[in-house]
């Protein structure tokens, strides 16, 4: 079993995740990926999560739009970290999704990242800097992952353009 467990609510979903998976594999971290609904299918997502924790899956992150309780409901059902994707899939450009995923009641926690590609990819950040508190091999790839961002970021004027 992989250490982290993506779920999303829709396989219209998947495209935009591509960043978070990406990400995952460039920090070495082992992943799989489910469509699994909250609303469509919620006596599956019980099952998974279940299986999942019983196989060692550490940190979970659920995606989803529209009145998105998949997060949520990844967090009500296990007590490893869950990290949530608002996702922009409707009329209100996400903000329906934002709501609904950072919203939670105290007690049942979601780290809730961007709406859509920008939260996809800081998912899979967020997973890493998380993971890495108790693992030095993913310790290594943050910290070489925010020096190669700083540099890329880095901006030199040439005196010649003033
Ligand atoms: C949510 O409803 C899904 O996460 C998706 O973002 C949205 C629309 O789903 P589909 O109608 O495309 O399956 O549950």
């Amino acid at each position: 079993m992989p250490t982290v467990a993506v779920v999303c609510g829709s396989r219209s979903d998947l495209p935009i995740l591509k960043g978070c998976f990406d990400l995952l594999d460039g920090y070495g971290i082992s992943w799989e990926a489910s469509v699994i609904s909250a609303h469509r299918q919620a006596d599956a997502l019980h099952a998974y999560v279940a299986d999942a924790e019983a196989s060692g899956v550490q940190l979970f992150i659920g995606a989803a739009g529209l009145a998105a309780h998949l997060p949520g409901v990844l967090a009500s059902l296990t007590a490893k970290p869950v990290i949530g994707i608002p996702l922009d899939g409707g009329s209100l450009g996400g903000a329906d999704a934002l709501y609904a995923v950072v919203q939670m009641p105290p007690g049942v926690p979601v780290a809730t990242v961007a709406i859509g590609g920008a939260g996809a990819k800081n998912a899979a950040h967020l997973a890493a800097r998380i993971l890495a508190l108790s693992d030095s091999t993913i310790a290594d790839h943050v910290a070489a992952f925010r020096t190669e961002q700083a540099q890329q970021a880095e901006v030199r004027i040439d005196p010649g353009l003033k």
